[in-house]
């Protein structure tokens, strides 16, 4: 066997199983259409909505984060005694190759004292947490108080 071609079966050996993982093509988990209401009133917070697409295997959503924000939480809309009320939730299943979407009337955060600059800016960076240890960062598109969703953004 000469040199080279003891190489190029030693590139081949190498670059199989690449070429095999590039077939497979695996469903990445990942965030978009992250959007966040700006509270007409200081005093109240924020709401945002995003949707996550679960990758090949179930995770959970265990957190999200911004440092343009005093605090993030995750809540849950839900029907009690005849009226609309919201709790923390702590964890979000996204099934494999699902789909989660936090919106209006249902799941959404709630950002606490959002940073009047980013405001300005017009975006706010979301960090989301998931249980396999990814951490996905998104900018959230800031609509300001009375805006509607951003085109393309509304509820179907
Ligand atoms: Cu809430």
């Amino acid at each position: 066997m000469s040199p080279f071609s003891k190489l190029v079966s030693v590139l081949a050996v190498l670059s199989a199983p690449m070429l095999l993982a590039a077939c497979a093509d695996p469903a990445p988990l990942y965030v978009d259409q992250a959007w966040i209401r700006i509270s007409p009133n200081k005093d109240t917070p924020s709401a945002g909505y995003f949707v996550v697409h679960g990758g090949e295997t179930p995770v959970e959503l265990r957190d999200v984060m911004t440092d343009r924000a005093l605090r993030v939480e995750m809540h849950e809309s839900v029907a009690k005694d005849g009226k609309m009320t919201m709790q923390p939730i702590s964890a979000v299943p996204v099934p494999a190759k699902g789909e989660v979407a936090f919106a209006p009337g249902g799941k959404h955060l709630m950002l606490f004292g959002v940073n009047a600059e980013a405001v300005q800016q017009g975006k706010v960076p979301l960090t989301f947490l998931f249980s396999n240890g990814d951490r996905i960062i998104v900018d959230a598109i800031v609509q300001k108080a009375g805006a509607a969703a951003p085109m393309d953004m509304k509820q179907h």
